[in-house]
C-alpha cells in the first residue's frame, strides 16, 4: 500500500483544495491528511483563517477523499508524521515549490500544479472589504493604518486628523484624508477612533447614529452611564462596537488567563500591573496629549478585571497630577480589594517604572516581564525553581493585527467577538469616571 500525505489550512474549502486532494490520492492507495491547528496557523503568521479547526477537518471528511485526517500543530511535525505513519509520498500545491525538498530523505516529494484563480484569501475578500476610517492624531493611528496590510477583508477608506505630524508621516502614501469626521463616515463602513478620549463618546456615538460600526481605542467613554449607552445603541442598531486593548489580543496574555483560571499557581491573591511610558510634561497641550490614567489605565486595568472580576469591594486612587485644572495627571495608583484578594496599577507618562505584571498565588506566581502589555513570553514560577515553567508565543504587531481580524470577523458574522468582555469596559470606564469625579481619589501633589 501507497501511503500519500499532504497538509493544509483548508480554510472556506473550495475546489482548488479540492482537486489538490483528488490528486494526491491519485498518487497512492491510502491519503493522509494534515490540516493545519489554529495556533500552528497563526504562528505561521496565517491570522485571517475564517473557520475554526474542527470546522475545517469537517470540511475535509466531507469531500470523503481522505482515508485518514491528522492536525499538524507544531513546526517540523512532518518529519514526525512521515517516520510515524510509514508516508511513501509527500505532496503539497506548486505554490510551495521547493519549500519541502528537505522531506526527500524521509520520502518522495510531489509539488502538484495549483489551481489557478481561487484562494481561501479571495473568498475571505470576496463578501467586500470592510472600508474602515481612522480618525484621531496619536502615532497609534500610524501602527493600525499599517496593520490592516495583514488583515483579510478590509481596506483603509481616508483619515480625519489635524495632526501636522502624522499628515506628514502620511504624505507619501495613497491615502484620502477626510476634511472632517461626517465626511470619513461617509466614505467609510467602520471607524477606528484613536481621537482624544473626551472625544470618543461624541464620536463614537456618531458613527453609530450614521450606520457605521466602530472599533474605538479604550476607553470608549468617560462615564459609566455614557458607555452602556453606546453599547445599547450599537446593540439596537445591530452594528459592532469594539473597544481596543491589544494586550487582550495577544497570545501569551490570553492563555496566561487560561492557565490562571484553571488554578496553576492556586488562588490568586493579588494582581499587581504596571504601565509606564515617559512622555514628558504636556506643557498645556492638555486637550491633545492622553493623561496617565486614560493612557495606561485601561491596559493595565484589564488583568486586574479579568482574573479578579469586576465586584471588588473597595479602591483607592491615588494620582500625582501634571495639572489640577485639566486632571492631567502624570502618574496614578489605583489600589483594590476583594474578598481574599487585592489588586494594584501603576500607570505613568511622567513616571518611568519596571512594566511588569505579576499575579500571586497560593501555590505559585505568574511573571510577565516588560513590556508586559505586548508580551509573548510570561513564566509560571514556584517555590522549587524545578518546577517553574516558561512560556513563549509568537506575537506579531504587538496583538492589534489579531484585533482587527477580530473585528472584521464580528462585522462579517454580525455578533461581537472581543476579547474584552463589556462588563470589563464598564469597570474600566467607572475607575476613570472616579478618578475624574474624585471619588475614592487622593491627589499626591502636582509633578
Ligand atoms: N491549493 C491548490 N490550489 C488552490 C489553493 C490551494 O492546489 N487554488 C493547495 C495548496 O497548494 C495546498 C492545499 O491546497 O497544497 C491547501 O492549501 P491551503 O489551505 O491554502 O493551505 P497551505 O498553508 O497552503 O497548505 O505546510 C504545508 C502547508 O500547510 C500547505
Amino acid at each position: 500500500m501507497v501511503k500519500v500525505i499532504t497538509y493544509g489550512t483548508f480554510d472556506l474549502l473550495h475546489y482548488g483544495h479540492i482537486r489538490l486532494l483528488e490528486r494526491a490520492k491519485e498518487l497512492g492507495d491510502y491519503l493522509i491528511v494534515g490540516v493545519t491547528a489554529d495556533d500552528f496557523d497563526k504562528t505561521r503568521g496565517k491570522i485571517n483563517v475564517q473557520q475554526p479547526l474542527m470546522e475545517r477537518v469537517d470540511a475535509v471528511r466531507a469531500t470523503g477523499i481522505a482515508d485518514e485526517i491528522i492536525i499538524e500543530e507544531y513546526e517540523g511535525q512532518k518529519i514526525d508524521d512521515i517516520k510515524r505513519l510509514g508516508v511513501d509520498i509527500f505532496t503539497v500545491g506548486s505554490d510551495w515549490f521547493g519549500k519541502f525538498d528537505y522531506l526527500k530523505e524521509y520520502c518522495r516529494v510531489v509539488y502538484l500544479d495549483r489551481t489557478q484563480g481561487i484562494s481561501s484569501t479571495e473568498l475571505r475578500s470576496e463578501t467586500g472589504a470592510v472600508r474602515l476610517g481612522f480618525v484621531g492624531e496619536s502615532n497609534i493611528l500610524l501602527k493600525y493604518k499599517n496593520e490592516c496590510a495583514y488583515v483579510n477583508g478590509v481596506e483603509v477608506s481616508g483619515i480625519c486628523t489635524d495632526d501636522a505630524g502624522l499628515i506628514t508621516a502620511l504624505s507619501g502614501e495613497k491615502i484620502r484624508f477626510a476634511d472632517n469626521y461626517d465626511a470619513l463616515l461617509d466614505i467609510s463602513d467602520a471607524v477606528y477612533v484613536i481621537s482624544h478620549p473626551e472625544r470618543h463618546y461624541g464620536q463614537v456615538k456618531q458613527a453609530l447614529l450614521r450606520g457605521r460600526h466602530v472599533l474605538c481605542e479604550s476607553p470608549i467613554a468617560l462615564r459609566e452611564t455614557e458607555c452602556r449607552e453606546l453599547f445599547d445603541l450599537a446593540k439596537e442598531k445591530g452594528l459592532i462596537l469594539m473597544e481596543a486593548i491589544k494586550t487582550a489580543y495577544s497570545t501569551a496574555y490570553s492563555r496566561l488567563l487560561l492557565l490562571l483560571k484553571s488554578g496553576r499557581i492556586g488562588d490568586v491573591v493579588s494582581v499587581d500591573a504596571v504601565c509606564t511610558s515617559l512622555n514628558g510634561n504636556p506643557s498645556g497641550d492638555f486637550t491633545r496629549r492622553w493623561n496617565s490614567i486614560c493612557s495606561w489605565g485601561p491596559t493595565a486595568l484589564l488583568p486586574v478585571f479579568q482574573i479578579l472580576g469586576t465586584n471588588y469591594s473597595d479602591k483607592r486612587i491615588l494620582s500625582r497630577l501634571w495639572s489640577t485644572e485639566h486632571r492631567f495627571d502624570a502618574f496614578s495608583k489605583v489600589e483594590f480589594v476583594y474578598p481574599g484578594a487585592v489588586a494594584s496599577v501603576r500607570v505613568g507618562t511622567g513616571v518611568k517604572s519596571e512594566g511588569e505584571l505579576v499575579v500571586s498565588g497560593t501555590k505559585g506566581y505568574a511573571l510577565v516581564p516588560a513590556p508586559w502589555w505586548k508580551t509573548d513570553y510570561f513564566e509560571i514560577r514556584y517555590e522549587n525553581p524545578a518546577d517553574n515553567r516558561r512560556y513563549f508565543y509568537q506575537l506579531e504587531g504587538e496583538g492589534i493585527r489579531y484585533e482587527l481580524v477580530s473585528f472584521v470577523k464580528s462585522i462579517r458574522y454580525g455578533s461581537l467577538r472581543s476579547c474584552v468582555e463589556e462588563d470589563v469596559t464598564l469597570a474600566i470606564t467607572a475607575v476613570l469616571q472616579d478618578y475624574y469625579e474624585g471619588k475614592d481619589t487622593t491627589i499626591l501633589g502636582e509633578n
